[in-house]
This record gives structure tokens, C-alpha cells and sequence, in this order.
């Protein structure tokens, strides 16, 4: 495919409501999309890089960077077939894993339109609904918590992760516990213990949660898998996992039973497959995060989780749990039974709203091929 145009925008779009984690509280999203043009079709890209570099060292600043200057005229001097050629195309550049999924992803969508398949088709998807999961932030008070799962268990959710951290944990889900015995309960620490913790932690066993996310060093393997010798609970592993070599070390020094994987985190629909398939052979069941994308990023979200391996509900979630108003079109609904149904058209399967786009549009750039240098 040729590429005609790369244009990359930046967005500020408000949450419904805030969301606090252990690295701090998001009111508005700062959100680059990639729109990539090529013979007569768009395909849409989504950066999930967080305003601040708290999450991942990338953030929306480091990413617009990485595209304009490096990989937006390294890709637009291309001719493709796949989305999968992208991981050779940007090989030179190191690390910005969210910057090249921007632009991969894209790639991926536009494939699958000139295929005339869905994405969840083209990556060998299987599932026809995917069951959902929400994802909870620290709140001012544990009432008005209880106040928010009531409504998410209501509206159907399969799953109830809690974010924690020290002095938001174990008097949490003893709360949480006494009043809904059986409901599928997990939590993400995003890295806010050490493992001088550890006593502390294995009272979480106490309350029968599925998983424990990253509790440990967003960089680690080796004292995730001191961790997970004293606690039952699964360890989850997020942060840690950038590709398909890490999940094999972390699966090989048992740091975790169970993996988080994110596009944007691991570089990209050609990373996250390779992840994808080297957890299924090794027995280690996959769930696919969420990172308050738009409906753009979720979209590839929705068909990444069709693939086979993906056996437990995500943080992926309905449009209006995010945005008063979401950039694509149908909004993403989420069924009384807590699932997302696949659709079947061409491509992601969620038409962007351009009008609304542009409107929300704060900075744009259009990014040509030039004689790379140096
Ligand atoms: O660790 O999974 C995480 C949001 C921002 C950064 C990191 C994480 C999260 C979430 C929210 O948990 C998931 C979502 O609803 O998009
Ligand atoms: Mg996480």
C-alpha cells in the first residue's frame, strides 16, 4: 500500500469523571490520533501514552516527538503489504513503543480494509463477544466506591478491578468483600509496593481475588517472583512485560500466572500477538488492558481480545463510562451480560466522527516522507 498522507492530531477530551491511580489523578485526556491515507481509504491510530511519563516513560509530548520527527517519515517513505512490516520499518528507533503502536495500529486498520475483513478476522480473532471488565480508581471515601461497583455490577460488568495502593487496600476489599461475597474481584497497585511488603501483601489472599496487577517495581521480574512464592493470588504483570522476550522471562521465572497486555505498551498489533501466543503456549491465560483510551484505541482494543487465548474479561468498557461524547460512531455499548459483540464490517468496525474530531482538534501536523539523514 502507498502511503498518501500521515496526519497526526492531538485531542483534549474531558472524562466523565477523574481517574486516580497510586501515580496520580487524570481529569482530561490528551489524546494523538493518527489518520494514514492511502488509496482512498483512512486508517486510525490511537498514542496511549499518558500526559505525564508516570505510567511508561513515553507521554503525549515524547510521542507527538517520535512521530513527527522519526517514524511518521520513516513509514511515509514506505510501500507495505501489512501492518506487520511496521516492527521492521521502525527498528532503528529504540524503545517509544506507544509511538510506533500509533502509526502500526493504523496500518493494521487499513490493511484490514483493503482485505475487506475486520480486524478481528484479519489477526485471527475467534471470539464473537468478549466479556468486560471495569476498572476502579482510588476514591475519595470507601462508600462512594461501594456506590460505584453497585452501579458497574448493575450495569452488567463481568469483573471489579480495584486500583490500591498502601492505605487504600486490604480495609478496601474487606468492605468490598462483606458486601458482595462472589463477584470477580481483582486489583492493580501499578507498582506501589516493594517487596519489603510482602507480609502485607499475602493478606490479600484473604479475599479471593483473581489477580494482584503489578504490585511490585514497574521494571522487574526477579522480586515478582520471590512475591508470587508467598502469595496464592495470582500475579498479573502490566508495566513490566514490553514484549514477547519478556513474557517468556516472566513466565519462565514464574513472576506471574497471568498477563495484562496493551497495545500501546508492547509496540503495536505485531508485539501483542507474539505476547498473545507465547503466554497460549505456555498455559498462561491473557486479558487485554485499557489505557481511558477514545473509542479509536478501543476499537483496536475490542479486536485484539477476540484472539483465542484471551480467557479473562478486560478493562475494556463501554464509551460512556469515559466521554460525554465519544469519537466514534456507534459509541462502544457494553450488553446487561457484560460483553462487547465483534462487528463484522471492514476494518475496526467503529466509524470516526471527523466533524467531531476536528472540533476537539488542538494541534495537527501532516507528516511527509523525506530523504532520511545521518
Ligand atoms: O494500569 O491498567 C492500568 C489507566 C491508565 C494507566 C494505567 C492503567 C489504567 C487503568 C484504566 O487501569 C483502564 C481503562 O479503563 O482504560
Ligand atoms: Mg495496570
Amino acid at each position: 500500500m502507498r502511503i498518501d498522507a500521515i496526519i497526526l492530531r492531538e485531542l483534549h477530551m474531558t472524562l466523565v469523571r477523574p481517574f486516580e491511580t497510586s501515580f496520580g489523578i487524570t481529569r482530561k485526556r490528551r489524546i494523538l490520533l493518527a489518520e494514514i491515507k492511502s488509496e482512498g481509504l483512512t486508517g486510525w491510530g490511537e498514542c496511549t501514552a499518558g500526559e505525564r511519563p508516570f505510567f511508561s516513560e513515553e507521554s503525549t509530548d515524547s510521542a507527538w516527538a517520535a512521530i513527527t520527527q522519526e517514524l511518521g517519515p520513516m513509514l511515509a517513505a514506505e510501500t507495505l503489504e501489512h501492518g506487520g512490516d511496521c516492527p521492521r520499518i521502525f527498528r532503528q528507533v529504540r524503545h517509544n513503543r506507544m509511538a510506533k503502536a500509533t502509526l502500526e495500529d493504523a496500518i493494521w486498520d487499513l490493511e484490514a480494509q483493503r482485505e475487506g475483513v475486520s480486524l478481528s478476522r484479519l489477526i485471527g480473532g475467534v471470539h464473537d463477544v468478549i466479556p468486560c471488565g471495569v476498572s476502579l480508581g482510588i476514591q475519595a471515601s470507601i462508600p462512594e466506591l461501594l456506590a460505584q461497583i453497585e452501579k458497574e455490577l448493575a450495569a452488567g460488568y463481568q469483573r471489579i478491578k480495584l486500583k490500591c495502593k498502601p492505605g487504600w487496600d486490604v480495609e478496601v476489599f474487606e468492605r468490598v468483600r462483606s458486601r458482595w461475597p462472589a463477584i470477580t474481584l481483582s486489583c492493580d497497585a501499578n507498582s506501589s509496593y516493594r517487596l519489603k511488603d510482602a507480609d502485607h501483601l499475602t493478606a490479600f489472599d484473604a479475599f479471593d481475588l483473581l489477580m494482584i496487577e503489578q504490585p511490585l517495581w514497574h521494571d522487574d521480574f526477579y522480586y515478582h517472583s520471590m512475591l508470587q512464592k508467598r502469595l496464592q493470588t495470582p500475579i498479573c504483570l502490566d508495566e513490566s512485560i514490553h514484549n514477547r522476550r519478556d513474557a517468556l522471562a516472566a513466565i519462565e521465572m514464574e513472576s506471574c500466572r497471568i498477563i495484562n497486555i496493551k497495545l500501546g505498551r508492547v509496540g503495536g498489533f505485531s508485539e501483542a500477538i507474539a505476547v498473545h501466543n507465547a503466554a497460549q503456549e505456555r498455559g498462561i491465560p491473557v486479558w487485554c488492558g485499557g489505557m481511558l483510551e477514545s473509542g479509536v484505541g478501543r476499537s483496536h482494543n475490542i479486536a485484539l481480545s477476540t484472539l483465542e487465548n484471551f480467557a479473562l474479561p478486560g478493562d475494556v468498557s463501554a464509551s460512556a463510562r469515559y466521554w460525554h461524547e465519544d469519537i466514534v460512531e456507534p459509541e462502544i455499548a457494553v450488553s446487561s451480560a457484560g460483553e462487547i459483540a465483534i462487528p463484522d464490517t471492514p476494518g475496526r468496525g467503529y466509524e470516526v466522527r471527523t466533524e467531531l474530531v476536528e472540533r476537539l482538534t488542538v494541534r495537527k501536523e501532516t507528516i511527509r516522507a523525506v530523504e532520511l539523514v545521518g
